[in-house]
């Protein structure tokens, strides 16, 4: 396959509800699409980078220069690139997950496209539609917060996610607790909010019978995690710590963390995300999938990588409607907690060229 020109669009997605983290708060969604147009066709990916390197050390700015200037020209010296080996191609330049992971999936859509082959058969899905749940992110008061869980509840979520941070932890938890009972399936986030010596706070999560705890320590620190988890029952998961297969495997190793989240574009792409399952697979260890806001085009390829035999918990894929009033694609939905796998060619769902075209905000195409 021939990449013949890549197109960078940005555009811009209102969120319906602010969305705020320990480490950030947003109200839209800047996303960062990439087209490549190849000799047999096109295909798409979202980037799910933020406009800042708050969450994650790669930001919207950063990751279009970087693939601008070294990953793009890099690929279309490549000759014959196929989407196993975009990773190798693009080996020289240091880091840039998720710049790279984009480039990967956008190839590996028009491979899949070409092929007639959806995501779901190419990674080896053995769900038609997978169980989801949401992130709530940290609201201004107890009572807002109750009432957007009753709401999603209601909806048909079928697990809820906490956001956290030091001084709206242990108080919003025991009141989702208390409000929705024992058989909410509950967990809490803290995008790396605390330092060892909070390890008695976090005990205290303890008694809530939360289904995992993700991310309590900074990204790099895995004996950190590995000390917590054993004085922690509630389980511990990483998320910003999993950055590849390899780190994965060293957390695993270490025991620092009983289940992993595994986020596509931060580990660099859905093959090395299947990796990372089949691994903790191997390990006995639950994965799930997580959310970055992704746009439609992101939230199909996720999908289909949460239909994996390993992916037992509920992601944070949640119905488009969570998350946008319009989407660049056909809206997601939920369907007694469920949403359907797509499951035609590449990620199964098209941009909607009407919508992309009025909420784009900046274009530039590569040859
Ligand atoms: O896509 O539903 C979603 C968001 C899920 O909480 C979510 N993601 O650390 O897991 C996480 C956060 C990161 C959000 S950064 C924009
Ligand atoms: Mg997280």
């Amino acid at each position: 396959m021939k990449i013949e020109a890549v197109e960078l669009r940005v555009v811009r997605l209102p969120l319906v509800t602010p969305f705020r983290t320990s480490q950030h708060s947003q109200d839209e969604r800047i996303a960062l699409l990439v087209c490549v147009h190849t000799s047999e066709g096109e295909g798409w990916a979202d980037c799910p980078v933020s406009p800042g390197p708050f969450h994650e050390p790669e930001f919207l700015s950063g990751s279009r220069a970087v693939m601008a200037e070294y990953l793009v020209p890099m690929l279309m010296a490549a000759p014959g690139v196929t989407a196993a080996r975009v990773q190798a191609v693009l080996a020289p330049v240091k880091g840039h997950q998720m710049a790279k992971a984009a480039l990967e999936t956008a190839v590996l859509d028009a491979e899949l496209r070409a092929k007639q082959m959806s995501f779901a058969q190419y990674l080896g899905a053995v769900r038609d539609r997978v169980p989801v749940g949401v992130s709530v992110g940290i609201t201004g008061s107890l009572a807002e917060l109750i009432s957007q869980v009753e709401d999603y509840l209601e909806q048909g979520y079928k697990r809820i996610k906490l956001k956290i941070e030091p001084g709206w932890d242990i108080e919003p938890v025991r009141a989702v607790r208390q409000r929705f009972g024992p058989d909410l399936a509950l967990q809490a986030d803290a995008n790396t909010a605390y330092s060892p010596a909070s390890a008695h706070r976090l005990r205290a999560l303890d008694e809530f019978g939360l289904l995992l705890l993700e991310q309590p320590l900074a990204a790099d620190d895995l004996l950190g995690h590995a000390d917590l988890a054993q004085l922690l029952t509630t389980p511990v998961c990483l998320d910003e710590s999993i950055t590849s297969p390899r780190v994965a495997a060293a957390a695993l190793r270490l025991g620092a963390c009983s289940v992993v989240n595994i986020k596509p574009a931060r580990v660099g792409g859905y093959l090395a995300a299947r990796a990372i399952h089949d691994l903790c697979a191997a390990h006995g260890v639950p994965v799930w999938c997580g959310g970055m806001l992704e746009t439609g085009v992101g939230r199909a390829a996720n999908l289909a990588l949460a239909a994996l035999e390993n992916f037992t918990l509920p992601g944070d894929i949640s119905a488009t409607a969570r998350y946008f009033t319009e989407d660049i694609t056909a809206p997601f939905t939920l369907d007694d907690g469920h949403i359907a796998v797509p499951s035609g060619p590449g990620t199964g769902t098209e941009v909607l060229p009407g919508v992309l075209d009025r909420l784009t905000t900046h274009r530039e195409i590569l040859r």
